[in-house]
């Protein structure tokens, strides 16, 4: 019993790399519904499934026994055939077929370890099927009942050895589980056993699937059931030159000849005796099996480098797509903190009332002739000012820090606003804003921005005092006061394009002159320029700041989506599993397998070495509702 043979090492290598690709595939995110992202989520789904059931358990255990699938459309004889290949009437057949019903997996005993294991197809609870001769129908008993998710093991010697045969549920069928498990059983088969009949085989739906066969190199038995007698060559050639057109030239086609049933429900023995023999044929040579058994394997291994990499784009996109959207709101912040650089600039801030009496008050362009003595009237009349009516300064000081308030808020609510409609232009966007309320700023932005207003001018201050380290100049300040002067570079700051000054200064109407030539008897012309940069700069960094946080807002809706890995990952993990599946070869070419595990079921064990899966079931102590009644014969 066993089998003896080295361990094979390129075979564990190339399950490493299938855990690696399952893995990678499991773990990319598409969340964004985009353009073939929904295609990309049902292959990658498709795929993890078919390592699962298929590519994982056949490339641990090359040698287990084929699995043929018996796949095609509603009321193809799928049923029918199943039941001539093992002449037994396991699977009920019938007008009124249940759309739902569990799949049949008939097996030769000597094959029950493997198939009743959940090595393959582990996500299928084993139901025991037992055959009744008596009528199944007891009370409260549907036999009609949807049992999806697990598959009836029918143990019969009648099966050759090494070859289990597969009653799936019709491809077309209406109903979506359905549907899906038939996809799922064909994709995790050895081979397939195609049935269709002469009226049906040119509809599209079987051949979508005979197209998935040839692109996987899947061995495929074609069987043309219920051709009229006399007609069998004609329908017979018409199909081979499609399955030639499809790339299935090389597939064997059974004809079946329309007879009548006997009263079972049977078709008589020799109508399959074709197929039988063939896939007699195939259970009963080793090397025959292992060429099968490997080139489905490779196929489907280079179906899913494929599907790896159609993945990979589709993450890719996804990735494009989050930093489109990302750009868009960052735009429309970066332009909301432009439009506040404008806004703030050539004297727009410096209208109104205030400042005209400001300017009036702080000189006018005849008081320049000498500055020192301009100087000193200048600081007499501010003083003056500042003891007597209220404070100009302070209101000139509030017009201009509630101004550039107002304009700091007015544009932050835009950028919030562009931000949001620009990003849900898009079916992506809206998908992505869904629950989301991200259209207005946050309460929060008036004091925010009031806060800002009050940190630059203290920075003001702080630059002003640094410039005024030397005992005159200090002293300048300090008999003017630091409001003042605090307030004359404002005036200037929002004056100015740029930070220039002086001859190059964009005036502002007279307020700029005259604040600038205060700052100027102060400091000094480079000084003054110095200063009006400094304290530009100064505002749109935080200004910058201000909107890039607002921006951020957007973070819990894109850093999910940008933060997983790109498709690259994907595609190495790909060009890893085929490199490593190059190296293990096929049994076709001659190398020697082994069932790697030592926990793997070899022929002559008894059956507690078999894994059964959580889910999987026994027909314990006759419960009946853990056994699958077949229906005895009609
Ligand atoms: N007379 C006759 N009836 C058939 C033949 N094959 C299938 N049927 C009937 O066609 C219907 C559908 O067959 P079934 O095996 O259930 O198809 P399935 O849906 O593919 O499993 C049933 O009523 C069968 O009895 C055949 O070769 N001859
Ligand atoms: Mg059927």
């Amino acid at each position: 019993m066993g089998q003896t043979g080295r361990v094979n090492h390129a075979t564990i290598a190339a399950l490493d790399r299938l855990d690696a690709l399952r893995t990678a595939l499991d773990g990319v995110d598409l969340p964004l519904s985009i353009a073939g992202a929904d295609v990309a989520r049902d292959a990658r789904r498709a795929a993890v499934r078919q390592i699962d059931d298929y590519i994982q358990p056949r490339l641990s255990n090359l040698d287990a026994p084929l699995l043929a699938v018996v796949g095609g459309s509603t009321g193809a004889g799928k049923s029918t055939l199943v039941n001539a290949l093992v002449g037994l009437p396991v699977t009920r057949t019938g007008v009124i077929r249940p759309t739902t019903r569990q799949p049949i997996l008939l097996h030769s005993p000597a094959d029950a370890a493997w198939f009743a294991s959940t090595r393959m197809l582990p996500g299928l609870a084993r139901v025991t099927g037992v055959v009744r001769e008596a009528p199944a129908h007891q009370a409260g008993d549907d036999p009609d009942a949807t049992r999806i998710g697990s598959v009836v093991l029918v143990t019969d010697d009648r099966v050759p050895r090494d070859l289990a045969i597969l009653d799936a549920p019709d491809v077309d069928s209406i109903a979506d589980e359905n549907r899906e498990l038939a996809g799922q059983l064909l994709a995790a088969a050895d081979l397939w056993l195609f049935a269709t009949t002469a009226n049906r085989y040119a509809d599209a739906v079987p051949w979508k699937l005979l197209d998935d066969a040839a692109a996987r190199d899947i061995t495929v038995g074609v069987v043309l059931n219920r051709v009229p007698q006399g007609a069998e060559s004609e329908v017979e050639a018409d199909l081979r030159t499609m399955l030639g057109e499809r790339g299935l030239g090389s597939a064997p086609v059974f004809v079946v000849t329309e007879s009548p049933l006997d009263e079972r429900g049977m078709l008589p023995a020799s109508a399959v005796a074709g197929i039988r023999a063939w896939l007699t044929g195939i259970a009963g040579d080793r090397a025959e099996r292992a060429r099968i058994a490997g080139r489905t394997l490779a196929g489907t291994v280079e179906r899913l480098g494929a599907t790896a990499r159609t993945v990979a784009d589709a993450r890719d996109e996804q990735l494009v797509v989050a930093r489109d959207l990302r750009e868009t709101v960052r735009t429309a912040h970066h332009d909301a903190a432009e439009r506040v650089g404008d806004a703030t600039r050539d004297g727009v801030l410096l209208r109104g009332e205030v400042l005209a009496r400001w300017q009036d008050f702080v000189g006018t362009s005849d008081v320049f002739r000498t500055l020192e003595s301009w100087f000193s009237r200048t600081r007499d009349r501010v003083t003056a000012w500042f003891q007597g009516r209220p404070a100009p300064t302070v209101e000139v000081e509030h017009e201009i820090e509630s101004g550039l308030h107002a304009v700091m808020v007015d544009e932050a609510g835009r950028a919030a606003s562009d931000a949001w409609s620009r990003v849900r232009q898009s079916a992506v966007g809206r998908q992505l804003t869904g629950g989301a309320d991200l259209a207005h700023p946050p309460a929060d932005l008036p004091e925010r921005t009031s806060r800002l207003v009050r940190d630059w001018q203290q920075a003001l201050i702080e630059l002003i005092t640094e410039q005024a380290a030397g005992k005159r100049t200090k002293a300048r300040v300090m008999s003017l006061g630091l409001n003042v002067i605090t307030v004359a570079l404002m005036v200037v700051v929002f004056a100015s394009t740029g930070g220039l000054t002086g001859g190059e200064l964009a005036i502002a109407g007279g307020s700029a002159v005259v604040g600038q030539k205060l700052l100027e008897t102060i400091f000094g012309e480079d000084a003054v320029r110095r200063l009006a940069a400094q304290a530009r700069a100064d505002l749109e960094a935080r200004v910058h700041v201000l909107l890039l946080e607002q921006a951020s807002r957007w973070d819990p809706l894109l850093e999910p989506i940008e933060a997983g890995a790109d498709g690259d990952a994907l595609r190495d993990a790909a060009a890893q599993l085929e490199r490593a599946m190059a190296a293990v070869g096929t049994p076709a070419d001659g190398a020697t397998h082994r069932e790697l595990l030592p926990s793997d079921m070899v022929e002559g064990e008894a059956l507690d070495a078999v894994v059964t899966g959580a889910q999987a079931e026994s027909p314990i102590d006759g419960e009946a509702d853990e056994v699958h009644e077949l229906e005895p014969p009609r």
